[in-house]
Protein backbone atom coordinates (compact mmCIF):
# COMPACT_ATOMS: atom_id res chain seq x y z
CA UNK A 1 0.00 0.00 0.00
CA UNK A 2 1.99 2.63 -1.22
CA UNK A 3 0.47 6.08 -1.13
CA UNK A 4 1.18 9.11 -3.75
CA UNK A 5 0.54 12.69 -3.09
CA UNK A 6 0.90 15.52 -5.77
CA UNK A 7 1.37 18.59 -4.55
CA UNK A 8 0.00 21.49 -7.31
CA UNK A 9 -1.76 18.76 -9.07
CA UNK A 10 -3.43 21.87 -11.33
CA UNK A 11 -0.42 22.96 -12.57
CA UNK A 12 1.23 23.11 -15.79
CA UNK A 13 3.65 20.58 -14.81
CA UNK A 14 1.03 18.65 -12.21
CA UNK A 15 -1.31 18.25 -15.64
CA UNK A 16 1.41 16.78 -17.09
CA UNK A 17 2.19 13.83 -14.14
CA UNK A 18 -1.05 13.07 -14.41
CA UNK A 19 -0.51 12.43 -17.95
CA UNK A 20 2.33 10.59 -17.62
CA UNK A 21 0.60 8.42 -14.40
CA UNK A 22 -2.20 7.85 -16.66
CA UNK A 23 -0.29 6.11 -19.31
CA UNK A 24 1.63 4.10 -17.30
CA UNK A 25 0.71 0.22 -17.59
CA UNK A 26 1.26 -0.43 -14.04
CA UNK A 27 1.71 2.00 -11.48
CA UNK A 28 2.67 0.94 -7.59
CA UNK A 29 0.46 3.29 -5.87
CA UNK A 30 -2.59 2.41 -4.04
CA UNK A 31 -3.79 5.87 -3.81
CA UNK A 32 -3.18 9.06 -5.78
CA UNK A 33 -4.01 12.27 -3.34
CA UNK A 34 -4.71 15.49 -5.51
CA UNK A 35 -3.00 18.44 -3.39
CA UNK A 36 -3.35 22.17 -4.49
CA UNK A 37 -4.34 25.63 -2.74
CA UNK A 38 -7.66 26.98 -1.66
CA UNK A 39 -7.65 28.39 -5.35
CA UNK A 40 -8.14 25.02 -6.97
CA UNK A 41 -9.38 22.74 -3.75
CA UNK A 42 -12.79 20.98 -4.81
CA UNK A 43 -11.76 20.28 -8.48
CA UNK A 44 -12.26 17.19 -9.88
CA UNK A 45 -9.51 15.77 -12.24
CA UNK A 46 -9.68 11.75 -14.24
CA UNK A 47 -6.64 10.00 -12.78
CA UNK A 48 -6.44 6.55 -14.54
CA UNK A 49 -9.76 6.74 -14.91
CA UNK A 50 -11.35 7.66 -11.71
CA UNK A 51 -12.39 10.81 -10.39
CA UNK A 52 -10.50 12.38 -7.80
CA UNK A 53 -11.34 15.41 -5.72
CA UNK A 54 -8.21 17.95 -5.36
CA UNK A 55 -7.60 18.56 -1.84
CA UNK A 56 -6.50 21.43 0.54
CA UNK A 57 -2.69 21.78 0.74
CA UNK A 58 -2.32 21.48 4.77
CA UNK A 59 -0.74 19.51 6.96
CA UNK A 60 -3.38 16.42 7.35
CA UNK A 61 -3.07 15.98 3.62
CA UNK A 62 0.32 14.27 4.28
CA UNK A 63 -1.11 11.64 6.65
CA UNK A 64 -0.04 7.92 5.30
CA UNK A 65 1.48 9.26 2.24
CA UNK A 66 4.66 7.63 1.15
CA UNK A 67 6.24 9.95 -1.54
CA UNK A 68 4.42 13.41 -1.92
CA UNK A 69 5.70 15.31 -5.03
CA UNK A 70 5.93 18.92 -5.21
CA UNK A 71 5.07 21.30 -8.45
CA UNK A 72 4.76 24.17 -6.92
CA UNK A 73 6.51 27.52 -6.29
CA UNK A 74 9.67 27.71 -4.57
CA UNK A 75 8.39 29.50 -1.73
CA UNK A 76 5.70 27.07 -1.26
CA UNK A 77 8.03 24.03 -1.87
CA UNK A 78 10.22 25.70 1.22
CA UNK A 79 7.53 25.82 3.54
CA UNK A 80 5.49 22.49 2.79
CA UNK A 81 7.90 19.99 1.48
CA UNK A 82 9.84 19.88 5.08
CA UNK A 83 5.78 19.25 6.78
CA UNK A 84 5.23 16.34 4.72
CA UNK A 85 9.14 15.18 5.06
CA UNK A 86 7.87 15.58 8.90
CA UNK A 87 4.91 13.55 8.18
CA UNK A 88 6.81 10.23 7.04
CA UNK A 89 6.76 11.35 3.46
CA UNK A 90 9.56 11.46 1.13
CA UNK A 91 9.12 14.37 -0.35
CA UNK A 92 10.30 15.08 -4.07
CA UNK A 93 10.82 18.88 -5.19
CA UNK A 94 10.38 20.21 -8.52
CA UNK A 95 11.19 23.81 -7.17
CA UNK A 96 14.52 25.25 -7.04
CA UNK A 97 14.08 25.70 -2.83
CA UNK A 98 16.25 22.89 -2.37
CA UNK A 99 18.52 21.95 -5.16
CA UNK A 100 21.82 23.53 -3.52
CA UNK A 101 20.86 22.01 -0.25
CA UNK A 102 23.77 19.98 0.92
CA UNK A 103 21.61 17.34 2.50
CA UNK A 104 19.34 17.44 -0.15
CA UNK A 105 20.11 15.01 -3.13
CA UNK A 106 19.35 16.47 -6.68
CA UNK A 107 18.85 13.33 -9.02
CA UNK A 108 18.38 12.60 -12.66
CA UNK A 109 17.48 9.40 -12.37
CA UNK A 110 19.88 7.53 -15.10
CA UNK A 111 22.68 9.64 -13.93
CA UNK A 112 22.80 9.56 -9.96
CA UNK A 113 19.90 7.09 -8.81
CA UNK A 114 21.61 5.90 -5.81
CA UNK A 115 21.91 9.39 -4.33
CA UNK A 116 17.95 9.34 -3.95
CA UNK A 117 18.84 7.11 -0.80
CA UNK A 118 21.08 9.10 1.03
CA UNK A 119 18.01 11.91 2.24
CA UNK A 120 18.70 13.19 5.82
CA UNK A 121 16.24 15.60 5.37
CA UNK A 122 13.24 13.47 3.60
CA UNK A 123 13.52 15.45 0.71
CA UNK A 124 14.85 14.96 -2.70
CA UNK A 125 14.74 17.71 -5.23
CA UNK A 126 14.45 17.66 -9.10
CA UNK A 127 16.68 19.23 -11.30
CA UNK A 128 15.84 22.51 -12.97
CA UNK A 129 14.56 21.94 -16.68
CA UNK A 130 17.16 23.85 -18.20
CA UNK A 131 19.95 21.74 -16.74
CA UNK A 132 17.76 18.19 -16.91
CA UNK A 133 17.77 18.60 -20.81
CA UNK A 134 21.04 17.91 -20.99
CA UNK A 135 21.75 15.45 -18.44
CA UNK A 136 20.81 12.33 -19.83
CA UNK A 137 23.67 13.29 -22.64
CA UNK A 138 26.25 14.35 -20.16
CA UNK A 139 26.00 11.95 -17.77
CA UNK A 140 26.00 9.05 -20.45
CA UNK A 141 29.32 11.02 -21.85
CA UNK A 142 30.86 11.57 -19.06
CA UNK A 143 30.95 8.05 -17.72
CA UNK A 144 32.73 6.76 -20.19
CA UNK A 145 35.08 10.33 -21.60
CA UNK A 146 35.36 12.29 -18.34
CA UNK A 147 34.03 15.78 -18.94
CA UNK A 148 36.09 18.72 -17.92
CA UNK A 149 33.90 21.97 -19.32
CA UNK A 150 30.44 22.98 -20.64
CA UNK A 151 29.89 26.11 -22.20
CA UNK A 152 26.18 26.32 -23.11
CA UNK A 153 23.19 28.35 -24.86
CA UNK A 154 19.79 27.07 -24.23
CA UNK A 155 16.81 28.17 -26.60
CA UNK A 156 13.54 27.87 -24.00
CA UNK A 157 10.30 27.56 -24.41
CA UNK A 158 7.73 29.66 -23.35
CA UNK A 159 5.96 26.89 -20.89
CA UNK A 160 9.34 26.92 -18.83
CA UNK A 161 7.15 29.90 -16.74
CA UNK A 162 4.15 27.52 -16.48
CA UNK A 163 0.76 28.14 -17.30
CA UNK A 164 1.22 32.20 -17.91
CA UNK A 165 4.04 31.57 -20.14
CA UNK A 166 2.28 29.59 -22.73
CA UNK A 167 -0.99 32.15 -22.48
CA UNK A 168 1.12 35.05 -22.64
CA UNK A 169 3.28 33.23 -26.51
CA UNK A 170 -0.33 32.20 -27.68
CA UNK A 171 -2.05 35.74 -27.16
CA UNK A 172 0.85 37.30 -28.90
CA UNK A 173 1.57 35.34 -32.20
CA UNK A 174 -2.18 35.87 -32.45
CA UNK A 175 -1.89 39.43 -32.28
CA UNK A 176 1.04 39.86 -34.85
CA UNK A 177 -0.30 36.38 -36.63
CA UNK A 178 -1.13 38.27 -40.39
CA UNK A 179 -0.04 41.45 -39.34
CA UNK A 180 2.89 42.98 -41.40
CA UNK A 181 5.42 43.20 -38.35
CA UNK A 182 9.41 42.30 -37.66
CA UNK A 183 10.42 44.87 -40.50
CA UNK A 184 10.94 48.12 -37.74
CA UNK A 185 11.72 48.42 -34.01
CA UNK A 186 8.97 48.45 -31.14
CA UNK A 187 6.65 46.99 -34.52
CA UNK A 188 5.68 43.88 -32.77
CA UNK A 189 5.29 45.46 -29.26
CA UNK A 190 3.02 47.91 -30.89
CA UNK A 191 0.95 45.70 -32.40
CA UNK A 192 0.60 43.15 -28.87
CA UNK A 193 -0.19 46.53 -27.33
CA UNK A 194 -2.63 47.51 -29.62
CA UNK A 195 -4.51 43.69 -29.35
CA UNK A 196 -4.92 44.98 -25.85
CA UNK A 197 -2.57 42.44 -24.13
CA UNK A 198 -1.57 43.86 -20.80
CA UNK A 199 1.59 45.42 -20.55
CA UNK A 200 2.57 42.85 -17.48
CA UNK A 201 4.19 39.65 -18.94
CA UNK A 202 6.02 36.63 -17.55
CA UNK A 203 8.47 37.46 -20.67
CA UNK A 204 10.67 40.43 -19.90
CA UNK A 205 10.29 41.95 -24.20
CA UNK A 206 7.96 40.44 -26.53
CA UNK A 207 8.66 36.82 -27.51
CA UNK A 208 6.75 36.45 -30.50
CA UNK A 209 8.87 36.93 -33.50
CA UNK A 210 11.70 37.25 -30.92
CA UNK A 211 14.24 35.80 -28.92
CA UNK A 212 15.05 36.95 -25.32
CA UNK A 213 18.24 36.64 -23.97
CA UNK A 214 17.03 36.08 -20.44
CA UNK A 215 15.18 33.59 -18.24
CA UNK A 216 15.17 33.98 -14.36
CA UNK A 217 16.27 36.76 -12.09
CA UNK A 218 19.33 39.20 -12.17
CA UNK A 219 22.33 37.82 -10.08
CA UNK A 220 25.75 39.51 -9.32
CA UNK A 221 28.05 40.40 -12.57
CA UNK A 222 24.94 40.22 -14.88
CA UNK A 223 24.77 36.53 -14.92
CA UNK A 224 20.51 35.22 -14.41
CA UNK A 225 19.92 32.79 -12.06
CA UNK A 226 18.95 30.19 -14.65
CA UNK A 227 22.42 30.55 -15.92
CA UNK A 228 23.66 30.06 -12.29
CA UNK A 229 21.59 27.29 -12.10
CA UNK A 230 22.91 25.70 -15.07
CA UNK A 231 26.61 25.52 -13.95
CA UNK A 232 25.95 24.46 -9.91
CA UNK A 233 23.23 21.69 -11.02
CA UNK A 234 25.23 20.10 -13.68
CA UNK A 235 28.26 20.38 -10.98
CA UNK A 236 25.66 18.75 -8.52
CA UNK A 237 24.24 15.79 -10.75
CA UNK A 238 27.68 14.81 -12.86
CA UNK A 239 29.76 14.87 -9.12
CA UNK A 240 32.31 17.30 -10.72
CA UNK A 241 32.67 19.63 -8.21
CA UNK A 242 35.05 21.76 -10.43
CA UNK A 243 33.35 21.31 -13.78
CA UNK A 244 34.41 24.45 -15.64
CA UNK A 245 30.37 25.81 -17.28
CA UNK A 246 29.16 28.83 -18.85
CA UNK A 247 25.68 29.29 -19.87
CA UNK A 248 24.14 31.97 -21.46
CA UNK A 249 20.23 31.53 -21.73
CA UNK A 250 18.03 32.40 -23.93
CA UNK A 251 13.77 32.67 -24.26
CA UNK A 252 12.68 31.81 -28.02
CA UNK A 253 8.77 31.65 -29.03
CA UNK A 254 8.31 27.76 -28.87
CA UNK A 255 5.47 26.50 -26.51
CA UNK A 256 7.17 23.57 -24.79
CA UNK A 257 10.77 21.88 -25.17
CA UNK A 258 13.76 23.61 -24.23
CA UNK A 259 16.70 22.89 -26.67
CA UNK A 260 20.53 23.54 -25.96
CA UNK A 261 23.67 23.90 -28.04
CA UNK A 262 26.18 22.20 -25.85
CA UNK A 263 30.40 22.86 -26.48
CA UNK A 264 31.12 19.54 -24.15
CA UNK A 265 34.90 19.06 -23.59
CA UNK A 266 36.72 15.95 -22.66
CA UNK A 267 39.72 14.74 -20.60
CA UNK A 268 40.67 13.25 -24.20
CA UNK A 269 39.76 13.26 -27.94
CA UNK A 270 36.50 11.86 -28.58
CA UNK A 271 35.49 10.71 -31.77
CA UNK A 272 31.94 11.55 -33.25
CA UNK A 273 31.41 7.44 -33.58
CA UNK A 274 32.24 6.93 -30.46
CA UNK A 275 29.89 9.39 -28.82
CA UNK A 276 27.25 8.39 -31.01
CA UNK A 277 27.65 4.84 -29.52
CA UNK A 278 27.75 5.99 -26.01
CA UNK A 279 23.90 8.22 -26.79
CA UNK A 280 22.31 5.48 -28.93
CA UNK A 281 23.16 2.88 -25.68
CA UNK A 282 21.41 5.50 -23.38
CA UNK A 283 17.37 4.27 -23.06
CA UNK A 284 16.50 7.43 -22.68
CA UNK A 285 18.06 9.42 -25.82
CA UNK A 286 16.73 9.17 -29.22
CA UNK A 287 19.71 10.29 -31.36
CA UNK A 288 18.54 11.96 -34.45
CA UNK A 289 21.98 13.12 -36.33
CA UNK A 290 21.95 12.61 -40.01
CA UNK A 291 22.47 15.90 -41.39
CA UNK A 292 22.84 14.89 -45.24
CA UNK A 293 19.18 13.47 -44.43
CA UNK A 294 17.66 16.39 -43.01
CA UNK A 295 17.59 14.84 -39.43
CA UNK A 296 18.66 16.62 -36.50
CA UNK A 297 16.62 17.63 -33.22
CA UNK A 298 14.04 20.06 -33.07
CA UNK A 299 11.70 20.93 -30.20
CA UNK A 300 9.03 19.63 -33.06
CA UNK A 301 9.96 16.23 -32.38
CA UNK A 302 11.06 16.35 -28.91
CA UNK A 303 7.72 17.60 -27.46
CA UNK A 304 5.49 15.37 -25.76
CA UNK A 305 7.59 12.65 -25.91
CA UNK A 306 10.13 11.10 -22.74
CA UNK A 307 13.26 10.81 -24.37
CA UNK A 308 15.99 13.60 -25.31
CA UNK A 309 16.69 14.29 -28.39
CA UNK A 310 20.59 14.69 -29.52
CA UNK A 311 22.19 15.61 -32.54
CA UNK A 312 24.44 17.81 -34.44
CA UNK A 313 26.83 15.27 -32.79
CA UNK A 314 30.52 17.34 -33.96
CA UNK A 315 34.68 17.22 -33.49
CA UNK A 316 35.32 20.95 -32.46
CA UNK A 317 37.77 21.88 -34.76
CA UNK A 318 39.37 24.87 -33.08
CA UNK A 319 39.22 22.83 -29.74
CA UNK A 320 41.04 19.88 -28.75
CA UNK A 321 39.29 17.12 -27.02
CA UNK A 322 35.39 19.10 -27.21
CA UNK A 323 32.39 17.66 -28.81
CA UNK A 324 29.54 20.29 -30.53
CA UNK A 325 26.02 18.74 -29.79
CA UNK A 326 22.27 19.87 -29.58
CA UNK A 327 19.88 18.44 -27.49
CA UNK A 328 16.12 19.18 -27.07
CA UNK A 329 13.78 17.59 -24.38
CA UNK A 330 9.92 18.45 -23.29
CA UNK A 331 10.75 20.86 -20.30
CA UNK A 332 7.52 19.61 -18.93
CA UNK A 333 8.01 16.14 -19.36
CA UNK A 334 11.68 14.61 -18.62
CA UNK A 335 12.43 18.89 -17.80
CA UNK A 336 10.30 18.90 -14.85
CA UNK A 337 7.30 15.63 -13.94
CA UNK A 338 8.49 12.88 -15.76
CA UNK A 339 11.67 13.05 -14.07
CA UNK A 340 10.00 14.03 -10.99
CA UNK A 341 8.22 10.91 -11.03
CA UNK A 342 10.81 8.88 -11.95
CA UNK A 343 12.83 10.04 -8.73
CA UNK A 344 9.08 8.69 -7.19
CA UNK A 345 9.13 5.20 -9.15
CA UNK A 346 13.11 5.05 -8.17
CA UNK A 347 11.69 5.71 -4.38
CA UNK A 348 9.08 3.37 -4.27
CA UNK A 349 10.64 0.37 -5.52
CA UNK A 350 12.99 0.84 -2.17
CA UNK A 351 9.65 1.27 0.21
C1 LIG B 1 12.34 28.30 -17.30
N1 LIG B 1 13.85 26.67 -16.41
O1 LIG B 1 12.43 27.76 -18.40
C2 LIG B 1 12.80 27.60 -16.09
C3 LIG B 1 11.64 26.96 -15.41
N2 LIG B 1 11.99 26.11 -14.37
O2 LIG B 1 11.85 29.40 -17.13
Amino acid sequence: MTVLAIVGATGAVGSTMIDIIDARETVPWSEIRLVASARSAGKVLRVRGEDVTVRLLEPEVFDGVDIALFDVPDAVSAEWAPVAAARGAVAVDNSGAFRMDSEVPLVVPEVNADEAANRPKGIIANPNCTTLSMMAAMGALHREFGLTALVVASYQAASGAGQPGIDRLQAELSAVSGQDVGRRAGDVAEAISAAGLPAESPFPAPLALNVVPWAGSLKDDGWSSEELKVRNESRKILGIPDLKVSATCVRVPVITTHALAVHATFAGEVSVDAAHKVLGAQPTIVLRDDPAAGQWPTPADAVGGDPTVVGRVRQALDFPNTLELFVCGDNLRKGAALNTYEIAETVAATL
